[in-house]
């Protein structure tokens, strides 16, 4: 049987998004290395246009040029095998796209070498899981322009809706896709720690009990906080325990785990030289939250503050806190997306990508996990000014910052004054100091740099470089 674009993988991303084209009424060709998982895929979801192959050489006969081929599987090594396995099958003009969440350097070095023999290599970041990948993801290629155009039609098909576009678009070339990806997951690292850090607030400042947390977020759910995140983290504290009384959040180990796009989007930030402050703020509490044996014994000898004692720390009513916590989770935010396009916006300068920002934030607004209502204004933000330097210099987005950061100061204070780790919203605030340009202490940093290795120092009120002979008690 002929098909229309074959798929490599068919683990729960794979499968997903090859029912989700049969849907759109491709044809499309199923593979996976395993036999018995493609047996499986076919008996429990059987599609008229999922036609299964147990070799790649099939597959590969099944299609006309230039032939299309989406891989699936597990991040790393995995795709270097199944390439090695692909290219003597393939022709001049074919199109292999990684929809995996591979590391960017990896797609521009598989970009490259598969070049050498004319083959079009595509890595596109898909977001959403398993629902988002089998109903509409966010999808964001990255790979030759040209080429793009064979497979935007199933890409674009498939893809999540908002306001009628499809939340797939031409990111730029090689890693540029998943470059996008990797930051995509990064912002949600903070956004989810800064969500994270308002429920502490709340619950062990404010008092919030997991009813009252419900009906918090909902409403939150309702304004310009309105997205995804906060939509199910309103569900979450509604949801009854499966074994115990009460809420099944209540029973869940304070620990959580990360796969390493975050740690990726963090690692590349320092090389790049931009500070995402508080994606690595997130990294670090995963990490933190990951060393429970030591939290529990250090629990029993380091003391927590006085404030502590009794149940309620903040001195205002409850309804008024929770508003503090919105304003200053939403001042938060807009930083953690500032910082998130900054580190786009200097990859797209050191890559030669050409990103388009507005376009990028219009293809987070549905299907992906930080899809939200804000990335409208990121979309308008970034159209009315193509050479914004810094999201947080937009107009609308300046103006919540300038009106909301006294909200992140009081719940900082109020969190740090009852030992509530707040490390994301810390990060926030120390970022916008810093930004909006209250001295660092750099000053002091050039002369010590000075006095211990001689490398210099700058003045403020003359050019060039100086150096000073320190001269007291340094030995
Ligand atoms: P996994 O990441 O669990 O990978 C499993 C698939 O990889 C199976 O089809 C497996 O075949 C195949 N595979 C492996 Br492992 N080694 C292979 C090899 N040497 N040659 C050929 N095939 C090999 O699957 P997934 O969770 O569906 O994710 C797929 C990709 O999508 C990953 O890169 C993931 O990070 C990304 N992603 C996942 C999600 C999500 O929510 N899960 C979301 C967004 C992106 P086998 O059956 O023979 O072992």
């Amino acid at each position: 049987q002929k098909t229309d674009i074959g798929i490599i993988g068919l683990a729960v991303m794979g499968r997903s998004l090859a029912l989700n084209m049969a849907d759109h009424g491709f044809k499309v060709g199923g593979y996976n290395r395993s036999k018995e998982v493609t047996d499986t895929v076919m008996r429990e979801h059987p599609h008229k246009n999922l036609i299964p192959f147990y070799t790649l050489e099939e597959l590969v006969e099944s299609q006309e040029h230039p032939r299309k081929f989406m891989m699936m599987v597990k991040a790393g090594n995995p795709v270097d095998a199944v390439i090695a396995q692909l290219e003597p099958l393939l022709d001049e003009g074919d199109i292999l796209i990684d929809g995996g969440n591979s590391f960017f350097e990896d797609t521009r070095r598989r970009t490259e070498a598969l070049a050498q023999k004319g083959i079009h290599y595509f890595g596109v970041g898909v977001s959403g899981g398993e629902k988002g990948a089998r109903f509409g993801p966010s999808i964001m290629p990255g790979g030759n322009e040209q080429a793009y155009k064979t497979v935007a039609p199933i890409l674009e098909a498939i893809a999540a809706k908002a306001q009628g576009e499809p939340c797939c678009a031409y990111m730029g070339p090689d890693g540029a896709g998943h470059y996008v990806k990797m930051v995509h997951n990064g912002i949600e690292y903070a956004d989810m720690q800064l969500i994270a850090e308002s429920y502490l607030l709340l619950k062990y400042a404010g008092g919030f009990t997991n009813e009252e947390l419900a009906d918090e977020f909902s409403k939150w759910n309702q304004g310009e906080l309105k997205s995804f995140l906060i939509g199910i983290t309103a569900g979450i504290f509604s949801e009854a325990d499966d074994f115990e009384e009460g809420r099944l959040v209540d029973h869940i180990v304070d620990s959580a785990g990360q796969k390493g796009t975050g740690r990726w989007t963090s690692l590349e930030s320092l090389k790049q030289g931009v500070n995402v402050s508080m994606i690595t703020a997130a990294c670090n509490a995963r990490i933190m939250s990951n060393r429970l044996e030591e939290r529990t014994a250090a629990k029993k000898v380091i003391k927590g503050p006085k404030t502590m004692e009794g149940t309620r720390k903040t001195p205002v009513q409850k309804e008024t806190f929770a508003d503090l916590v919105r304003e200053g989770l939403y001042a938060a935010k807009i930083v953690a997306y500032a910082q998130g396009f900054d580190l786009l916006s200097h990859a797209s300068t050191e890559y030669g990508w050409d990103l388009d920002f507005g376009r990028i934030a219009a293809i987070f607004r549905a299907g992906c996990i930080i899809q939200a209502e804000f990335l409208n204004d990121i979309t308008r933000a970034f159209e009315k000014n193509t050479k914004l330097t810094n999201l947080i210099l937009d107009g609308f987005f300046l103006d919540k910052i300038n009106k909301n950061q006294e909200s992140l100061r009081s719940i900082l204070s109020c969190g740090i004054l009852s030992g509530i780790p707040m490390p994301a919203m810390s990060q926030a605030a120390a970022y916008l100091d810093a930004f909006r340009g209250m001295p660092v202490g750099a000053n002091l940093i050039q002369a010590q740099r000075d006095c211990f290795g001689a490398h210099t120092y700058e003045r403020v009120d003359r050019q060039g470089t100086f150096h000073h002979e320190w001269g007291q008690g340094y030995e």
